[in-house]
């Protein structure tokens, strides 16, 4: 052997150890979340490349009914009753890295997931596995780019902890609502047994069907005083289990008094004093948050009319879903899009003629079908402030109407809904938010169509805010 070789293999050895010590890192990483993961949040994993280990990740569920595998719980030192539903283990080879899927259901059994990958993992290389909670279960990817598997949620059930052995990891990290998806996966679906009425008859609405809009809710105010005996305030929607969007006008109030205030879900039968019926499915509750949107303006006429209330949870949720009881989608970005003219609904509790007051407010739901007008027509029709000189209808404001059936006072807040892919009869096309009850020159006048925020331009802020508040 010549010198240089020498030299060479020294200085090879001496790298090999360094990066033998610097590769050791931590040999398990164990971290538990209370409460257990949810829609939104984002785990990154980092672990370092190594010939030497296998890697392995294991996601940690209180479900009781799964087969779990005695070798693995002993191992993981876990009580006869938990299991470990999901298992991704890294094997690596030189310059490869295999995911293997271990599945408790077929426990004897390793699955593979995936053995083609774009970027190997190299000893002493830093990877970076992300699993992001979706509504339905959990995403898990590899160095941010390279999708590895998917998880069904109701396979997985709800992960209270995440352990990697035997691999060369470092941390685990946790953001809570980092990423929040827009929408549920049933979300706008209306309750399955409900009336489907073509002709079936807010001002000049009809009374909703049970579970035809099982996203409105009410706000209303809790204790009823001797000088305001109406407890309907406005009407919302349900985007998710424990948010309700509504207009800012209807809640500027509210969040300094959050206690003396409620909302419904499942709502039929809202009416106040005699009027009052308790529907089977109606569940109530508190109010944590109200946001209203940075640039509400009151005057001359209600702008940027948006804002969120976060409801209180009960046992880690809020509304539960059912017959009578769901989410309204939102409009995903570039992809819904509701034409001029296009047959829309609006729902609520509010008055039936301007004049009303809140005793003679419906205590049954109604609903009427409107069109969607032209945005600069409906600037033409509203014209400008006399004082200000401004234009009344400005952006983020869209217009609705139809001959004589028109939101009112009370229907406030409420939902304007568009169905994706027209209104189809009798198919169960899910139903979009489009507008949220805002204003109008009287209700149901002829020249001055009702004007809803528009959903559209305040998703970016919808998705800011439950990201942060989670
Ligand atoms: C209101 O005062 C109100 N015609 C809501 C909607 C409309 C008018 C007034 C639209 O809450």
């Amino acid at each position: 052997m010549t010198s240089l070789s020498r030299w060479k293999l020294f200085i090879f050895l001496l790298i090999e150890a360094i990066g033998h010590v610097s590769s050791q890192g931590h040999r398990s990483v164990t971290r538990a979340f209370n409460p257990s993961l949810r829609p939104g949040d984002v785990i990154t994993i980092q672990g370092t490349g190594s010939t030497r280990s296998v890697g392995l990740i294991r996601l940690h569920s209180e479900k009781g009914t799964c087969d779990s595998n005695p070798r693995l719980r002993s191992d993981l030192g876990q009580a006869p009753l938990s299991c470990n539903p999901l298992v991704l283990k890294l094997l690596t080879r030189k310059h490869k890295i295999l995911f293997l899927k271990k599945d408790v259901e077929s426990e004897n059994k390793d699955v593979l997931i995936k053995t083609k990958l774009t970027s190997g993992l190299m000893r002493r290389m830093p990877y970076t596995i992300t699993i992001t909670v979706t509504y339905t279960g959990y995403d898990v990817q590899f160095n941010n780019d390279v999708p590895i598997e998917f998880v069904n949620r109701n396979r997985v059930g709800d992960v209270n902890m995440i352990r990697a052995t035997s691999g060369n990891y470092d941390n685990i990290m946790l953001k809570r609502g980092a990423n929040i998806p827009l929408n549920e996966p049933d979300c706008g679906q209306r309750g399955a047994n409900i009336f489907r009425s073509k002709w079936a008859r807010i001002t000049n609405g009809q009374n909703a069907d049970p579970g035809a809009y099982p996203w409105q809710v009410a706000l209303r105010r809790k204790h009823v005083y001797p000088w305001a005996p109406y407890a309907h305030m406005c009407g919302g929607s349900l985007v998710s289990s424990c948010w309700v969007v509504t207009a800012a006008h209807c809640v500027l109030y509210v969040g300094r008094h959050k206690k003396n205030f409620m909302i419904r879900v499942g709502d039929l039968h809202n009416g106040d004093n005699s009027m009052y019926i308790m529907d089977e499915d109606q569940q109530t509750f508190d109010i944590e948050h109200v946001i209203v949107h940075p640039d509400f303006k009151d005057r001359p006429v209600p702008k940027n009319d948006i804002a969120l209330i976060k409801l209180v949870e009960k046992h880690g949720r809020c509304a539960r879903y059912g017959e009578y009881v769901n989410s309204v989608c939102l409009p995903e970005p570039g992809q819904d899009v509701f034409a001029t003219n296009t047959e829309c609904h609006i729902t609520g509790w509010g008055a039936k003629n301007w004049t009303d007051r809140p005793r003679d407010y419906p205590h049954v739901l109604q609903y009427g079908k409107i069109r969607l007008h032209d945005f600069n027509t409906c600037k033409e029709l509203y014209g400008r402030d006399p004082i200000s000189n401004i234009s009344q209808i400005s952006e983020g404001m869209i217009c609705a109407g139809a001959p004589g059936i028109d939101t009112c006072q009370g229907d406030s807040g409420g939902p304007l809904v568009c169905e994706r892919g027209g209104p189809t009869f009798g198919e169960d096309n899910p139903f979009v938010l489009w507008g949220i009850t805002s204003w109008g020159h009287g209700c149901a006048d002829s020249v001055k169509p009702g004007v809803y925020a528009d959903v559209t331009k305040y998703i970016d802020w919808i998705q800011k805010v439950r990201s942060k508040i989670f």
